[in-house]
């Protein structure tokens, strides 16, 4: 298709090793959304913590009080691009969870996310060093579009699994489906292993 040499391209050899395979890189930041834009302020924006922990609560406030940390990092979507070397700013996923008591049975998160989008990740994958709480990219505060005032970002795993407009965190004791792992696509989402589509349809 013509039109998209205009916004992807093809990974040069120094850039070949860090492109999964099937992708191609975004020029742009494409926005992927089902379903609307959610427009959250910081004031109204909260993190609940529920399931197999002790119940909680962030406010910006309380986000802003963590450790703040930068990232540069690849960020690859299944629908096949990619874009490498993002800079983001946020909070390491580690840095919010060592205020979380979790309770021993616990295997797996949902996101939950404002507007009703939901994606499970398995706690060894959920808390890996370089996961992140993002509220800042390029320099800026994350725009609504892209998931502002805070998403997570899970680097190593398809791009669906870094909700937009994070408001909960629920942990569960066995993994369970999010809504595109309900809608046929893989429970893990690795790309370098083409992890795209569950084959349980
Ligand atoms: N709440 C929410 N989070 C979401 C989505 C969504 O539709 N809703 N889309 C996912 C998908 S498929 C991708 S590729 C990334 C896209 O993030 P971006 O729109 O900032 O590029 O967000 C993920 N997180
Ligand atoms: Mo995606």
């Amino acid at each position: 298709m013509a039109p998209q040499y205009k916004h992807f391209s093809k990974p040069d050899a120094s850039q070949k090793d860090r492109v999964p395979p099937g992708q191609s890189l975004a020029k742009g930041f494409p926005v992927l959304t089902y379903g609307d834009t959610q427009q959250i302020s910081q004031a109204q924006w909260q993190l609940s913590i529920t399931g197999l922990a002790e119940p909680k609560c962030f406010t910006w406030a309380d986000l802003m009080a963590l450790p703040q940390s930068s990232f540069d990092i690849d960020f690859h979507c299944v629908t096949r691009w990619s874009k490498l070397d993002m800079p983001w700013q946020g909070v390491r996923v580690t840095d919010l969870m060592a205020e979380v008591a979790l309770q021993p049975g616990a295997k797996a998160v949902m996101q939950h996310c404002y507007g009703g989008y939901t994606t499970n990740l398995l706690l060894e994958d959920f808390l890996r060093p370089e996961n992140f709480f993002a509220h800042t990219v390029y320099g800026e505060p994350l725009s609504a579009d892209h998931g502002g005032p805070l998403r997570l970002v899970v680097p190593h795993l398809y791009a669906w699994k870094s909700g937009k407009w994070l408001q909960e965190l629920s942990f569960l004791a066995e993994d369970e489906p999010g809504f595109w792992e309900k809608n046929g696509y893989h429970m893990r989402g690795e790309p370098f292993a083409e992890e795209r589509y569950s084959g349980r349809f």
